[in-house]
């Protein structure tokens, strides 16, 4: 293992002993949730976890370490300080040798997951090919990780921001299975259903870890999706939605917002628009696939 991970000792002891651990990223908290929403949610993700018996580890960057497993008080940096950059899989190498602050969005966080030897990974949901992309070519590297890093994310499907069907087609392309979780369609994030089948569906966190080990016992190096739809209760109307996310995508162009700024820009207008309702939906995603992801480490530990 590469020595720039600094493992807290409670994950380093759980993985030492082959104990469940859940990866979390930092880019939700940082970039995604204003403040104090992102730390309250990411106190309450970590509670989840451990009542489902697995250690969570939050991951982010810091003075040129990778920490897995952030303490309270890193977490509450993370979920304050305006320095911190968005980190994906070409940024790494760059924050660590300039010893910036980092949060890791899921393509980071799986690199650094699967260098801790850590396979589950909790997050809200993927980043994706986005809509446009033909001709902007904005796909995220969230989708290149998924290809080649061992881990298995469970969120709720890629944000409706995105083409869809375009990204379940890197996802296949990339060797990825996309489990519905309970469903046979993959989710939308804010709604429950897409219209788009997906090829495999399962009813319980332990089917979800037997395929995980038969995908890896076969020696394939890629990445699984659990997707696991949001409570139908914090569900949005899909049209109100939709509405949104077209106003949000106009006012993106009009102010030339391009690269990495895409993602943060419009989930934060999202949840102007909506007066904060889709942020509403996301809390309640992510709580949710904290539980399922809990019981997917722990499952999956005892195989
Ligand atoms: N989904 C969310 N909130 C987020 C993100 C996704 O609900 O904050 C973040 C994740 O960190 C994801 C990143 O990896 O956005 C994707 O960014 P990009 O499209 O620039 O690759
Ligand atoms: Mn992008």
């Amino acid at each position: 293992m590469t020595d720039l991970l600094d493992l807290r000792p409670d994950v380093a002891d759980a993985l030492r002993k082959g104990e469940p651990v859940v990866a979390l990223e930092s880019t939700i908290i940082s970039h995604g949730m204003p403040y104090p929403t992102n730390l309250e949610v990411a106190r309450r993700v970590e509670k989840i976890i451990r009542e489902a018996g697995a250690v969570p580890a939050t991951i982010g960057l810091i003075e040129g370490r990778i920490k897995v497993g952030l303490t309270a008080e890193e977490l509450s940096l993370f979920a304050q300080a305006a320095d911190v950059a968005k980190v994906s899989t070409r940024d790494l190498g760059l924050v660590l040798a300039n010893g910036d602050k980092g949060a890791t969005t899921v393509a980071a966080t799986m690199i650094t997951a699967a260098l801790a030897g850590i396979r589950v990974f909790v997050t809200g949901g993927l980043g994706g090919v986005h809509r446009g992309a033909e001709q902007s070519y904005d796909v995220s590297a969230d989708l290149t990780e998924l290809g080649r890093q061992k881990v298995a994310v469970v969120c709720a499907g890629a944000k409706a921001i995105l083409d869809l069907p375009k990204t379940l087609e890197v996802l296949e392309t990339g060797g990825v299975p996309v489990i519905g979780y309970g469903t046979d369609e993959f989710p939308a994030f804010f709604s429950r259903t897409s219209g788009l089948p997906l090829a495999a569906r399962v009813e319980t966190a332990k089917d979800a870890a037997r395929v995980m080990k038969s995908h890896w016992d076969l020696g394939l190096e890629s990445g699984l999706v659990l997707a696991n739809p949001l409570p139908d209760a914090a569900a949005l109307d899909q049209e109100q939605v939709e509405a949104y996310i077209g106003q949000a995508l106009a006012e993106a162009d009009a102010e030339r917002i391009t690269g990495k700024d895409v993602t943060p820009f419009l989930l934060r207008r999202l949840g102007e628009l909506s007066a904060g309702r889709t942020l509403q939906a996301n809390i309640a995603l992510v709580e949710n696939n904290a539980r399922i992801g809990g019981a997917l480490a722990v499952a999956y530990a005892k195989l």
